[in-house]
């Protein structure tokens, strides 16, 4: 029977919480120095955070917003000028993350050191550009932390972002291992959907901007990955892997219960 060899974390709203505060920021920074009278407000954003990527999220924000851009003569097209863009915002935004404002969220630098005393392997997972990720993690985690990862699948190095399956299978790819091998954490329902279509067994940690997505098809759904002392609550599981939990917080052990319990699952079916 193949055993866990491999967490696999999204970033952003599972790492830390950087929507709100970090990359909504950054983006309205790069629409004022641009000239642009756009202001992404809190909730608006939440809305807007379906679309994943923020090239993207530009894009449908123009769409849905039917403005008639005044292209800047030196772009060629309104995608290059979105690839410009995005270039101002990954700057503003790792300017946020470097004053320090968004901290780890609880119970994943815990987990991460387990499972490297371990030897499972990590790997990321995200929509978010490569740029911006790993300013994240060296940030979060210390600049040599980038090397505790096997794989940092990020942004554009798929064709197609969350919910597709691209990124996951691309990790996959470069851990050499199975789906059946690795557990995901996520935020989102469009990161639920993509592990999910790649085979992969989710837990997901809510946060503000997605506790009312529908996380049906997670293997556990809780608060956070929690602390000694800061205990995580579980809002939804199987019963059989509730009946299992003895303690106050994720670690490797309960990682293993779930994958076991994926797979019995499995066999059900
Ligand atoms: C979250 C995203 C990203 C970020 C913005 O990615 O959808 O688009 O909101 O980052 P994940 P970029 O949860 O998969 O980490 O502007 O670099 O796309
Ligand atoms: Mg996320």
């Amino acid at each position: 029977m193949s055993e866990l060899k491999a967490l696999i974390f999204d970033v952003d709203g599972t790492i830390a919480e950087t929507e709100r505060d970090g990359h909504r920021v950054a983006f309205n920074q790069t629409f004022a120095e641009a000239g642009l009278n756009w202001v992404w407000e809190v909730e608006q954003y939440g809305q807007l955070l379906e679309v994943p990527g923020g090239k993207e999220r530009m894009q449908h924000y123009i769409n849905q917003s039917a403005l008639n851009i005044a292209l800047p003569a030196e772009f060629e097209t309104e995608w290059d000028w979105l690839v410009h863009l995005h270039k101002r915002k990954t700057h503003h935004y790792r300017q946020q993350i470097e004053q320090g404002l968004i901290p780890l969220r609880p119970g994943v630098l815990r987990l991460m050191q387990e499972a490297r005393a371990a030897g499972i392997q990590l790997a990321i997972a995200t929509t978010s550009s490569y740029d911006n990720a790993t300013s994240l993690l060296k940030i979060l985690l210390g600049s040599e932390s980038l090397d505790w990862f096997t794989v940092i699948a990020a942004g554009d190095i798929v064709p197609n972002k969350k919910p597709a399956p691209d990124i996951y299978l691309y990790a996959l790819d470069k851990l050499q291992l199975q789906p059946e091998q690795c557990l995901v954490f996520e935020d989102s329902a469009q990161g639920l959907q993509a592990a999910i279509a790649a085979g992969l067994t989710t837990v997901v940690t809510l946060n503000d901007y997605t506790h009312h997505h529908d996380f049906a098809q997670a293997a556990l759904v809780v608060n956070h990955l929690g602390e000694l002392e800061q205990p995580f609550e579980i809002q939804v599981c199987d019963q059989e892997v509730a009946n299992q939990v003895t303690k106050t917080y994720f670690d490797l052990e309960l990682a293993q219960q779930i994958l076991r319990n994926a797979k019995n699952l499995n066999r059900l079916i």
